[in-house]
C-alpha cells in the first residue's frame, strides 16, 4: 500500500499503516469540502451549498509541481483573477514527514494568510477535528476561516464562472452545446492519462506496472491519432479537457518518463501530441504557470511510494533491429 499521511481527528499522522485504527477512521470519513462559490451565493450547478463571490475573500493554496494545482493556477491566470483570488504556494519537495510545507523560495512562498509552516496546520485550523488527507489545490474562505473546496475539477468550474464581475468574463472552456462530449473527454483524459501516470509510478508490483504502462501508452496512441486531425481535443477551440491533458503532458518528459517509469516513449516521440502541447503552452498566459524546475524537484524527491525495485518498461525503440544508415 502506498504511504498515507493524513490528519485524523485534527492530529497529523506522518505515516499510517494497514491495521492502524486511525487509517480505518480516515477510510470511512465522509468526503468533505465541496462547497461552491457563485456570483450571488445561490446554490452551485448541482445544488451545492455556495458562498457569494467577493474580491479578496478566497485564497488558493497550490504548488507549481502538482498537475491538479497547476490547473487552478492556470485558470486564475487565464481568467485574470490574480487580484481577486490571492494565492500561497507550497514548496515542491513534500516527501518528508509533514508533507506540503511553506518556504520563501524560488518555487514557493510563505503562508500569506496564517504564517503556518505546513499545509496540514492550515487544514487543522479550518477544521480542528478534520479527518482527511492534506492536498493541493485548496480554496480557502477568509470570511468563515474554513476550507471551501479542494477538488481541482470543482475549483476550475468555480473560477470559470463565479468571479466574472472582476475577471475576464469572455474566457470560457465549457461551451454549453458540448456538455456530454466534454464530460466524456474529461473522463477519458483523467482516467486513462492524468491518473494513469501515477498508477505506473506508484505500482506495487512489476505485474501492475507492466499492465498499467501498456494501457497508458494505448491511450496516448489514441490521442495522437485524434490530434493528428484536429488542433484540440474537441475540435477547433480549447476546452476544459485540453487543460487537464496539458498539465500532464507538459510534465511528461521532465518527470513522468524519467521519474515515474512512463518510459516506453517520450512525449517528443509523438509528433501530434508534442505539437499540441506546444500550442497550449503558447496560449497567452500559460507559459508563466509552468515551472519545470519545481516539477523536477517534486518528482525526484525521495518518495518512498515509488518502488525502485520495479523495472521501467524498455523504450519502444529497438536498436537491435534498426538498420544502420552508414552500413545499410
Ligand atoms: N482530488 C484532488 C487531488 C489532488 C492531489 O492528489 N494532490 C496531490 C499533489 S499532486 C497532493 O496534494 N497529495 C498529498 C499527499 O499525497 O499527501 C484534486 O484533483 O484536486
Amino acid at each position: 500500500m502506498a504511504r498515507v499521511r493524513a490528519l485524523v481527528e485534527g492530529r497529523w499522522h506522518p505515516e499510517l499503516h494497514v491495521g492502524d485504527p486511525a487509517l480505518q477512521r480516515l477510510r470511512s470519513a465522509p468526503s468533505t469540502y465541496r462547497d461552491w462559490v457563485t456570483p450571488n451565493g445561490r446554490p452551485g450547478p448541482e445544488g451545492q451549498p455556495a458562498r457569494p463571490a467577493e474580491p479578496g475573500r478566497y485564497h488558493l493554496y497550490v504548488s507549481y509541481a502538482c498537475p491538479w494545482a497547476h490547473r487552478a493556477i492556470l485558470y486564475r491566470r487565464l481568467k485574470a483573477l490574480e487580484s481577486v483570488v490571492s494565492m500561497s504556494v507550497l514548496h515542491p519537495r513534500m516527501a518528508g514527514r509533514d508533507s506540503w510545507r511553506f518556504e520563501d523560495s524560488a518555487w514557493s512562498t510563505v503562508d500569506h494568510l496564517h504564517g503556518h509552516r505546513f499545509l496540514h496546520e492550515v487544514y487543522a485550523q479550518g477544521d480542528p477535528h478534520a479527518t482527511t488527507v492534506v492536498t493541493v489545490p485548496m480554496l480557502w474562505d477568509r470570511a468563515t476561516g474554513t476550507i471551501l473546496n479542494r477538488e481541482s475539477g470543482d475549483i476550475l468550474r468555480i473560477l470559470e464562472r463565479a468571479f466574472d464581475h472582476w475577471g475576464d468574463a469572455s474566457v470560457r472552456f465549457r461551451p454549453p452545446g458540448l456538455a456530454g462530449e466534454l464530460e466524456r473527454m474529461n473522463a477519458f483524459v483523467l482516467q486513462r492519462v492524468c491518473t494513469a501516470v501515477y498508477r505506473v509510478g506508484f505500482a506495487a508490483s512489476q505485474a501492475a506496472n507492466d499492465r498499467e504502462v501498456v494501457r497508458l501508452f494505448e491511450a496516448l496512441d489514441a490521442l495522437e491519432e485524434r490530434l493528428s486531425e484536429q488542433p484540440y481535443l474537441l475540435d477547433t477551440s480549447v476546452t476544459e479537457p485540453d487543460w487537464h491533458l496539458f498539465c500532464t503532458l507538459v510534465r511528461f518528459d521532465a518527470a513522468y518518463h524519467p521519474a515515474m517509469r512512463c518510459s516506453r516513449w517520450r512525449l517528443t516521440d509523438y509528433p501530434a501530441l508534442a505539437a499540441y502541447t506546444r500550442r497550449l503552452y503558447d496560449y497567452p498566459g500559460v507559459a508563466s504557470t509552468v515551472d519545470l524546475a519545481a516539477i523536477r524537484l517534486h518528482y525526484f524527491d525521495d518518495h518512498p511510494e515509488i518502488d525502485r525495485q520495479i523495472l521501467p518498461a524498455l523504450p519502444a525503440e529497438d536498436f537491435r533491429t534498426a538498420p544502420d544508415p552508414l552500413t545499410a
